[in-house]
């Protein structure tokens, strides 16, 4: 600190601030998850998603799963060392706590990412678009097959449309905050590019219990451009 600073009450604060995060920022290096914010602000998926839903959903309930998990690396701090997607492949190592709250982090953090505001949507097309063809005979048939696998999921879960690693497109479903990357028993297992949350704080504001209104109006809202990023990077690697 240049002397002159001592005399001057703004410039000390500013030095005790940079001293303080010295201090505090090794603490914080345990808290391994972070909760990044919306890509978008909270009222762009309006009027099919409010905004008072998605800024619960996402500042309290996303939240909650990502302080959660974080107080859980006390008792599993090789935690740390994990990535989110890694973690979700190794679940079945850690206590119900971290399936629950790690499952949370991931989904969530996906969802955000799989809806956008209109304008930046874009739809289904080129290989994806083929591959939906190919396997379920057209969009409206995903279309129906995923809502109906969003509605028989009793309770809270959620609907999933996944890579397998042989490479075909499956719909599934798991239940609480499962995901189909975790090596537990009855999971189908793939890489998710499409899913929806079927948990009642998903929607009950404004549909009440209409999951399936939910559901078939959630298509509006898709982000099929980044549902084509993830189908390509999705494919297994081709022998040569
Ligand atoms: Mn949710």
């Amino acid at each position: 600190m240049h002397p002159a600073a001592m005399f001057r009450p703004l410039a000390l604060l500013r030095h005790a601030a940079a001293t303080l995060t010295l201090i505090v920022a090794p603490c914080l290096a345990s808290a391994q998850f972070a909760l990044q914010p919306l890509p978008y602000p909270s009222d762009a998926l309006e009027p099919f998603i409010d905004q008072v839903t998605m800024e619960i959903h996402h500042g309290r309930h996303h939240k909650a799963y990502v302080d959660n998990l974080n107080a859980q690396i006390e008792q599993a701090p090789e935690l740390a060392a994990l990535s989110l997607d890694t973690l979700q492949g190794q679940i079945s190592r850690f206590s119900t706590a971290v399936r629950n709250n790690g499952g949370g982090h991931y989904n969530h953090t996906l969802f955000w990412d799989l809806m956008a505001p209109e304008g930046q949507r874009g739809a289904p097309e080129g290989a994806l678009l083929a591959d939906i063809v190919g396997t379920f005979g057209s969009l409206e048939a995903l279309q129906t097959q995923f809502e109906a696998a969003a509605l028989g999921r009793f309770g809270s879960g959620w609907a999933w449309l996944i890579v397998t690693p042989a490479g075909e497109l499956v719909i599934t479903s798991t239940p609480n905050q499962d995901n189909p990357l975790m090596d537990l028993p009855g999971i189908v297992r793939g890489t998710p590019i499409l899913a929806l949350d079927v948990w009642e704080h998903a929607y009950y504001l404004k549909y009440q219990n209409r999951r399936g209104e939910y559901a078939d109006l959630w298509w509006n809202v898709v982000n099929w451009n980044e549902v084509g990023r993830r189908h390509a990077a999705a494919q297994p690697a081709r022998q040569p």
